[in-house]
């Protein structure tokens, strides 16, 4: 009692305590102050029980759950063992080199240890099982504590995020890459699960309207391919925006190029977007069928496989059902309306349009008997009626007869006169699908403009984002088409901001602020982004000037690659007709050229597209970057199987290796004098002495906190990514000190 009144005297004889009641750690607990007695006898008592867990390294062991058959038999082999290691972070390792990388790597695998650090990025192997490690339990544990006090996790990595966030008013963003089915999209439901947790969801229901958002975009946006039956068919960038005190306000999402011909059809063996067989299992069930006016003895054409038994497939999954059934939740617990009827009324009315046959007619007016496609599916009026479109109301009739004239005639203009001519059945086929995929992307952008509506935050608080990217995967398939060409140029992209981020601005900043650190080699994939993206010899931009002409065709397009890209990423393979081969940072992919044009004029150019990627990592560079690289350790989605080739690829290709270099040689950190004086002054000065923010204050801070290896640039800090931590936990402690003293002044504690 004695130590506390002296303690407390002291603090009350410095007059800017107050001042540090300014820092945000402090905020976020001293708006309510009522409270604020309670809620720092728990977060201490929380602190110093993790603490003793901590110290005394307590073995939770919790035995993964599962369901299935195989896995459980595994599972019984293996319990989970909470315990820090020194192969936690690679960077740790006396020897370096690919085979003691692959060798920890794995055996942590065996372990069930699928997470592991290269100094502040986390690798992320995928388990292809059902883990316990992400209960409440592992939510606490994560919160707020030292990296290296727990087991690598993705918790840790949304917690450093956080961290980061609060204690620097910085907007912060965590970059997940990988190959398709890697692991990306579980990896950001885990970061947002966490996220929630961290800030503080006072408000129940806005924490469950953002953790609906993921689950709702996914249904529309994701679809089972040959790869992955969860694959992710756009971009997706989800800020969460959180009030300076660090309370979850709302959220974001930004969409980035839909992969809308998948609605119109898919590869052998793949699906549509997963909500089209929700919704037709989930009407059939409701025996609704009939109301949106689909067929019930046999699917719509658009979500019908080449392998029949499709019907049975699709009603008699529960599967279906129930997630059709989570779907409608997720709606309302958003806060989706009545709106949710039109939603449905016209993915029905996709699916009708999918069914519109166009059969041969020889049209009276027509001397050159070009074929008329008869109407007479639109006058049946599947498609039309369920999009509430009906002839017999005037303003209706209008927009039928305008449908009508779209789907069988089109225009064309020639020496200054407009011709309207009647459509072949293939043209009028290709304008019904192309109606159908435009009809799904403004959908889709709906929805996502709607859920951005809804969770918008409180726009008088000026708040700060963690944003998280996870787009799709790098793909190599059979046959590769446009598609995969632009998810490919984007993980390209995403791969460049990563070595921007880990070798490029780092080692250019040692040169110009004249530190000595060696510098680490890295397969830098500029020449190959230059190659799809220059102007106007670039891949992209030769396909958009060919996508102009009307004469051109496949073979044209082919020959024009080959005669301007002379890169030796790009090869024409001789015996296989219409194709052409690109060696991505990530392996050799071949590309058949069919549809290219057709896709290309369809979607918006392919060089604006990229634009808006490149909008989206420049918004990123804004916030402090954090990575996530998920590996996947075998093709056959089989747990407990790590198959060493397959990971030395992966790790070959984001240059693993070179990172865990640059973590033990470099300086990942890189901090004006004035910033890092401003920051942490309190931990070498008193409160009230506001030290000039100078280098030798600077390093004053530096020697009170007892770290070593840090170097001086001319205008920064050089630090570890370690350093930073070390700070900010010396910092959170000291300012949970004074909060005590300011309860036991105030009374709070009693
Ligand atoms: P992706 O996002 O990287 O692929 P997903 O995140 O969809 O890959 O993961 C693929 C599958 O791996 C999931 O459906 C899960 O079955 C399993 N999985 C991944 N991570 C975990 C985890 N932490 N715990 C349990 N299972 C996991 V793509 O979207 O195709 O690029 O376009
Ligand atoms: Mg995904």
């Amino acid at each position: 009692h004695f130590i506390a009144q002296c303690l407390i005297k002291d603090f009350e004889t410095r007059p800017s305590v107050t001042h540090l009641l300014e820092h945000p750690f402090i905020k976020q607990a001293h708006g309510k102050e009522m409270a604020l007695g309670q809620q720092l006898s728990t977060l201490i008592c929380e602190q110093q029980d993790l603490g003793c867990k901590l110290k005394t390294k307590e073995r939770i062991s919790t035995p993964p759950e599962s369901n299935s058959g195989e896995h459980e038999r595994i599972n019984t082999r293996k319990t989970l063992i909470i315990e820090t290691s020194p192969d936690d972070d690679l960077v740790n390792l006396e020897f370096l080199d690919e085979e003691t990388i692959i060798k920890h790597l794995s055996k942590r695998y065996d372990e069930l240890q699928i997470y592991t650090y290269v100094g502040d990025i986390l690798i992320a192997l995928n388990p292809f099982q059902t883990l316990s490690i992400y209960s409440p339990q592992f939510s606490k544990l994560y919160h707020g504590v030292k990296r290296a006090d727990n087991p690598p996790h993705i918790f840790a990595t949304a917690d450093a995020a956080y961290q980061g966030m609060v204690t620097f008013c910085k907007d912060q963003c965590i970059i997940i890459s990988g190959e398709s089915g890697a692991g990306k999209t579980e990896s950001a439901h885990l970061i947002v699960q966490h996220l929630t947790f961290l800030g503080k969801a006072n408000n129940r229901t806005l924490r469950e309207k953002i953790l609906q958002v993921n689950p709702l975009v996914e249904a529309f946006g994701n679809a089972c391919t040959a790869i992955n039956d969860n694959s992710s068919r756009f971009g997706k960038y989800l800020e969460m925006k959180f009030t300076p005190t660090g309370a979850v306000m709302g959220a974001k999402i930004s969409e980035y190029l839909l992969e809308k011909s998948r609605v119109i059809k898919q590869a052998t063996g793949e699906k549509n977007f997963h909500i089209f067989y929700y919704v037709y299992a989930g009407l059939y069930h409701q025996e609704k069928l009939k109301k949106y006016r689909l067929p019930d003895k046999k699917p719509p054409r658009y979500i019908e496989n080449q392998h029949g038994k499709v019907m049975q497939d699709i009603v008699s999954s529960k599967l279906y059902k129930e997630q059709f059934d989570a779907i409608q939740d997720c709606f309302r617990i958003i806060g989706f309306t009545d709106e949710v009827n039109s939603v449905y009324r016209i993915l029905c009315a996709i699916l009708n349009t999918g069914n519109i046959e166009f059969t041969a007619i020889t049209s009276q007016h027509q001397t050159d008997k070009s074929e008329v496609p008869n109407v007479e599916a639109l006058e049946n009026g599947n498609c039309t009626s369920v999009l509430r479109i009906d002839r017999n109301i005037p303003i209706s009739w209008f927009i039928y007869t305008e449908l009508t004239e779209a789907l069988t005639s089109h225009c064309v203009v020639t020496r200054g006169e407009t011709i309207i001519r009647t459509n072949t059945v293939d043209k009028a086929t290709d304008v019904r699908d192309a109606m159908s995929k435009a009809l799904y992307g403004r959908l889709f952008s709906w929805i996502v403009n709607r859920i951005n509506a809804l969770l918008q935050p409180d726009m008088n608080i000026c708040g700060m984002n963690v944003g998280i990217l996870d787009i799709f995967g790098f793909e190599n398939f059979k046959k590769n088409s446009f598609e995969q060409l632009c998810i490919n140029i984007a993980n390209e992209q995403i791969q460049f901001y990563f070595n921007q981020h880990i070798f490029a601005l780092e080692q250019m900043e040692y040169q110009s602020e004249g530190v000595d650190a060696s510098l680490v080699e890295y397969e830098d994939n500029r020449p190959i982004l230059d190659m799809f993206l220059q102007k106007p010899m670039g891949l992209l931009s030769l396909l958009d000037e060919e996508s102009r002409f009307p004469q051109a065709t496949d073979q044209t397009l082919v020959d024009k690659f080959e005669d301007n890209l002379r890169y030796k990423y790009f090869w024409r393979p001789k015996r296989v007709e219409l194709c052409f081969g690109i060696q991505h940072y990530a392996g050799k992919v071949l590309y058949n050229v069919n549809g290219f044009l057709e896709k290309n004029r369809d979607t918006l150019p392919a060089d604006i597209v990229v634009y808006s990627l490149m909008d989206l990592l420049s918004k990123m560079v804004v916030g402090q970057p954090h990575f996530v690289r998920c590996i996947k350790p075998n093709d056959d989605r089989q747990a407990l199987c790590f198959f060493k080739e397959r990971v030395m690829v992966q790790l070959r290709y984001t240059g693993i290796l070179e990172t865990v270099n640059i973590r033990c040689q470099g300086y990942s950190h890189r901090i004006l004098f004035e910033e890092f004086v401003n920051r942490y002054y309190y931990l070498a000065f008193r409160a009230h002495q506001m030290p000039d923010t100078s280098k030798e204050n600077a390093v004053a801070i530096l020697e009170r906190a007892k770290l070593e290896n840090w170097v001086l640039g001319k205008t920064k800090v050089f630090l570890k990514y370690y350093h930073v931590e070390q700070l900010n936990l010396l910092l959170r402690e000291l300012i949970a000190r004074v909060m005590v003293m300011q309860a036991y002044t105030k009374g709070w504690l009693g």
